[in-house]
């Protein structure tokens, strides 16, 4: 069997599509804090672009049993219980509740590729995990697409997918047929970083801003790390997501 791979930069560029398999990345920050909930016990995390239906949704949950997570720019919003961090959500937090949860850019992935019928967040972290499932899968369209930032390209989604399509290539016994320039780059990418991730991390626009707004340190080398999780974060319906 030969699997198809692409890569799409943003949401915007995903073409109306056939794929069997969607993955969205957002290293820096929403799927590696999406790895780390999950990792940590949390129930499930629901994703939405706008607040205004989160808090809707959130309302007609038990207090106990949620948490709700945003993020704008970079910073946490005011009035809801957590930023975006993967260091924030701590297992006491977590555990067993959902979260409902908004970013910039990559609860925007999540959505647009949620009629897809297996949908997985992947970050870094939990990248063997999440590639592993695909090959076990054995289909072969594959979809992997990065968060941006607003719209435009982003250094360290690309790393990413070029991480993954790299151990795809290395791992399955089908043949690995890249589909499109995009995915040739995120491939280059990684080739060319793969012994310095947090460097790149930091080189990246949005890591520059995410600096520019404080101490990011310990999320940089949280979000820097390789295949530590072993998490398969997986849509289990519309917009939620469970480890699976
Ligand atoms: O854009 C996003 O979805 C966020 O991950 C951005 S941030 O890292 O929380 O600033």
């Amino acid at each position: 069997m030969t699997i198809n791979l692409s890569y799409y930069h943003v949401a915007s560029d995903v073409p109306e599509n056939n794929s069997q398999i969607a993955v969205v990345i957002d290293v820096l920050r929403a799927t590696t804090t999406i790895s780390y909930a999950l990792t940590n016990g949390a129930d499930s995390i629901q994703v939405f672009s706008n607040l205004d239906l989160l808090r809707e949704e959130a309302d007609l949950w038990d207090p106990e049993k949620k948490l709700m997570l945003a993020e704008r720019g970079g910073k946490k919003i005011e009035g809801f219980d957590l930023g975006n961090s993967p260091l924030s959500v701590t297992r006491d937090l977590v555990y067993g509740k959902r979260l409902f949860m908004s970013t910039t850019n990559g609860t925007k992935s999540l959505q647009k590729v949620q009629n897809v019928k297996y949908l997985y967040s992947m970050a870094l972290t939990n990248r063997k995990a999440v590639a592993d499932r695909i090959i076990s899968l054995n289909k072969s369209d594959i979809l992997i697409l990065g968060s941006g930032w607003e719209g435009s390209y982003s250094l360290e989604d690309s790393l990413a997918a070029g991480a993954l399509a790299d151990y795809l290539i290395n791992n399955s016994n089908s043949k690995v047929n890249i589909v499109n320039d995009e995915l040739n780059a995120a491939l280059a990418l990684w080739h060319y970083w793969k012994e310095d991730i947090l460097k790149c991390l930091k080189t990246a626009t949005h890591g520059k801003r995410l600096t520019s707004l404080g101490n990011y340190e310990d999320d940089f080398n949280c979000c820097a790390q390789l295949d530590c999780l072993d998490i398969v974060p997986t849509q289990v319906e519309k917009g939620v997501i469970r480890a699976s």
